[in-house]
């Protein structure tokens, strides 16, 4: 029988989780239909709205989050995705972030192939809950935290099993694809297993996302994010169909320079009704405000040398908003970047700041010149085309950030004792796969584009 291959397998999960998270929290599906409307109107007024990826790529994006509480839940929930064709990427650490500290670190599972992130690009942003941060938690709750989570099963085993061949055969026939994508849509579907009140209070108190993981006995999508190619025009129409959006939009600002990088904002969903059982063993009925809608827009890769730079800016916009708490951040930081940012692609390309693909001009004429050895020269020369190269990853600040804004409580933190140390490292060792460094992903990325593009004009040029 024929395999149903990886990526279909993805491009199927991705599209009915969706499906059942649209009829979960209905602010989604006002949100797809307007990211849907304002893509087809940039793709009908600009001849170059395909250049971060093709339309009907971007109109399929979507990204997830989900957030479990152990060690080897994550690796249960690296087995799924590997399945799905996606392997964890980067590293980030919520901690001890400017904005609001969540006891979290995390990762994010994608696929890493070129070929496979144009079939179908889903990615899910995986929190993994550090109930050994002393900072957050005390040596009781913790026991007790841990206890829990080893009573419970996110992942059945039929489930784990059919990922686990899957993987291996590179895809399952039909009817064992139909099990395994009806198991795992199900696996991150919200319970409706009753919730302990008085445990999800007593970790609610320490920080709202460790409730969210510890506190309940299933995991479930908390939002998945379309992507759009103008946020500002989906920011201000969510407005008026009445969605009031986080105060503003995270990441990079609105510029007439290059988009990089991710700009992302969000809602608050509204509360969603919850069984509870009540510490005299009644069981209740109440509501957990826990989900959100959120919607992206992403730009070009940065090298390390660029993110520095974007990050470095970031934290000078910060500054001035603390001297100037009521001047317009968007404005400030637009100022900063005007000034400091490379103002185009070509500039982003030569200064090394940002990753492209390059491409040999076929039908460049013939005038007896050599090519250069130098990329700007290459370039302005007409010997080489730059294609940007989109950034699939996020951004640990603005993650931080849609956490914070989502949660109703500030949460308690013990600042002068130390966290547990925590690196991809030691998240590879925890999952039994290697947590991949996206900025070695691009840069290779690059470099074979180039290697080629090298070689083609050389040859040419004997
Ligand atoms: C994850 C928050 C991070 C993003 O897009 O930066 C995230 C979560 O809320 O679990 O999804
Ligand atoms: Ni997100």
């Amino acid at each position: 029988m024929a395999l149903v291959p990886t990526w279909r397998l993805r491009a199927a999960f991705a599209r009915r989780l969706s499906d059942m998270y649209g009829t979960e929290v209905p602010a989604y599906t006002t949100l797809l239909e307007v990211a849907g409307q304002i893509n087809d109107e940039v793709a009908g007024r600009d001849p170059d709205a395909g250049r971060l990826g093709s339309i009907s790529r971007v109109t399929a994006e979507r990204h997830g989050a989900i957030r479990v509480g152990t060690p080897g839940e994550l690796r249960q929930a690296a087995q799924v995705f590997a399945a799905l064709g996606m392997h964890p990427v980067g590293f980030y650490d919520l901690r001890d972030g400017d904005i609001g500290a969540v006891p979290v670190v995390s990762t994010a599972f994608r696929p890493t192939d070129t070929d496979e992130l144009d079939r179908n690009p889903f990615r899910v942003f995986t929190s993994l809950l550090t109930a050994s941060d002393r900072r957050f938690f005390d040596a009781d709750l913790e026991s007790r935290l841990t206890a829990f989570l080893a009573r419970r099963r996110l992942f059945p085993p039929e489930l784990l099993e059919l990922a686990e061949q899957a993987e291996k055969a590179d895809g399952l026939d039909e009817p064992a694809a139909e099990r395994f994508l009806t198991l795992a849509v199900d696996a991150f579907r919200l319970s409706t297993e009753p919730v302990d009140r008085a445990w999800y209070a007593e970790l609610e108190r320490i920080s709202a996302v460790a409730a969210d993981i510890g506190g309940v006995a299933a995991t479930h999508v908390n939002h998945l994010t379309p992507r759009v190619l103008d946020i500002d025009a989906l920011y201000r129409r969510m407005g008026e169909r009445g969605i009031t959006m986080i105060d503003r939009i995270q990441g990079p600002p609105r510029w007439d320079g290059p988009d990089v990088l991710l700009r992302q904002t969000s809602f608050r969903a509204l509360a969603e009704p919850r069984a509870f059982r009540e510490p005299d063993g009644r069981v209740t009925s109440g509501a957990l405000r826990v989900r959100f809608g959120e919607v992206e827009a992403r730009g070009i890769a940065l090298t390390r040398a660029g993110r520095a730079r974007y990050d470095a800016l970031t934290a000078e916009t910060d500054r001035r908003m603390a001297e100037h708490p009521d001047a317009d951040r968007g404005q400030s930081a637009r100022a900063l970047w005007q000034r400091d940012f490379p103002r185009t692609e070509h500039q982003l390309a030569v200064e090394r700041q940002a990753f492209f693909t390059y491409h040999p001009v076929p039908d460049r004429p013939r005038d007896g010149h050599h090519p250069p050895a130098d990329l700007a020269g290459l370039l302005t020369g007409g010997w080489l085309t730059a294609r940007p190269i989109v950034y699939e990853d996020f951004l640990p600040r603005s993650a931080a950030g849609i956490f914070h804004s989502n949660l109703t409580g500030e949460g308690t933190r013990d600042a002068r004792r130390t966290g547990t140390r925590y690196d991809a490292h030691r998240l590879s060792a925890a999952i039994d796969r290697p947590v991949l460094d996206p900025f070695a992903l691009y840069a290779a990325q690059q470099d074979r584009s180039l290697r080629q593009a090298l070689g083609t004009l050389g040859a040419d040029a004997a």
